[in-house]
Order: C-alpha cells, then structure tokens, then sequence
C-alpha cells in the first residue's frame, strides 16, 4: 500500500468549492488507507500565517510559508492537500518550485464569479461589494487563472462526487496511489 506522496494545490475564489473538494478527496483518500492531510485557512491562517493580511505581499508570504510546510508534509510520506485562493500565479509558481517535478500538482476550482457571489456562505462579498473589506479577490484584488493547471474542477457544473472522482483517477493514473 505504498503511494508517492505530493501536494494536491487547490486554487480558486473564495466560495468555489476548494475546501469542500479537499476534504472530501481526504476523506476518500483515508478509505483507501492513505495517509493524507489538509492545510486550509482554518488551521493556517489562525496559527502559522497569523497576522498576515490580504495585501499582494501578505499573500505571498502566507503561499510562501504553505509552500514550505507542504513540503515538509511530502518529505514525512503524506499526501498534503492546500486549500488557499492563491491568485497569484508567480507565488504558486514559487510553491511549485519548493517540490520535485510531478510532486505539485495544481488543481483550478474554476467557479464563476457570479456563482460565488451567489453562494456567499459567509456573506463576504457583499461585505467587499459594500465595501466593508478590501482587496477582495474578484471583486477589489484580481485572481490570476491557472495557465496549464493539471485538473480543472468546474464546480458549479460537477457534484462533489464527481469531482473527487476526477482528482483520485488523476492519482492512479500518474501512479500516485
Ligand atoms: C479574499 C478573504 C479576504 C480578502 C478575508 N480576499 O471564503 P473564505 O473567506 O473562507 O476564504 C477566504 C480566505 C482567503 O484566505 P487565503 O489564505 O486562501 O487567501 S490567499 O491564498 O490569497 O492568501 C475568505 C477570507 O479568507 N478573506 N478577507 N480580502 N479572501
């Protein structure tokens, strides 16, 4: 039951579905008896990205810093899933770096913008719209689409199942797992 450990980099606006994604691709990933583990805004940027804030700087400080963990998680055998907007393309191309080729591999949630703002969970882009927070990205701060991105997610048209479906077969057919 060995695998190849590598990081599953989810991308995407806020309200598109990557944390959903991520922890149900660990949930499938555990059934399968692979070790695996997720890093989100929940347990990162509470703690180890405390402080950081939205600016271009302070988000690639906060990539910076989930690069260099996601790393650290590969090197210890475990399939490490990154759950972050990261809208820039040169801070996920620094994350890329950090790895062995193939060990990256970036997944885009693509989700309009309009459907996001629809689903607002958090009732944060009406607070961007009304101008309550700043540099929201998609609205006040851009989101840069992946170019070449390994797995497109289209998650206003593919249930969760399907989704996880299509990240899982990725791995098998790369010989991940
Ligand atoms: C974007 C913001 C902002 C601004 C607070 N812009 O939907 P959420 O709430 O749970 O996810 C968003 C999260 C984004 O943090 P990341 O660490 O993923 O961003 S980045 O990769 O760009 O560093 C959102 C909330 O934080 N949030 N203010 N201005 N998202």
């Amino acid at each position: 039951n060995r695998h190849k450990s590598c990081v599953l980099w989810f991308t995407g606006l806020s309200g598109s579905g990557k944390s959903t994604l991520a922890n149900a691709v660990q949930t499938k990933l555990h059934e399968l008896e692979k070790r695996s583990y997720v890093l989100d805004g929940d347990n990162i940027r509470h703690g180890l990205s405390k402080g950081l804030g939205f600016s271009a700087e302070d988000r690639r400080e906060n990539i910076r810093r989930i690069g260099e963990v996601a790393k650290l998680f590969v090197d210890a055998g475990i399939i490490t899933l990154t759950a972050f907007i990261s809208p820039y393309r040169e801070d996920r191309n620094l994350a890329r770096g950090l790895l062995e080729p193939g060990e990256f591999i970036e997944i885009y949630v693509k989700c309009p913008l309009e459907e996001c703002e629809r689903r607002d969970p958090k009732g944060l882009y009406q607070k961007a719209r009304n101008g309550e927070i700043s540099e929201f990205t998609g609205i006040s701060s851009p989101y840069e689409e992946p170019l070449a991105p390994d797995i497109v997610i289209d998650s206003s048209r593919k249930s969760v199942e399907e989704s996880v479906e299509l990240v899982i077969s990725y791995l098998y057919d790369s010989s991940l797992i």
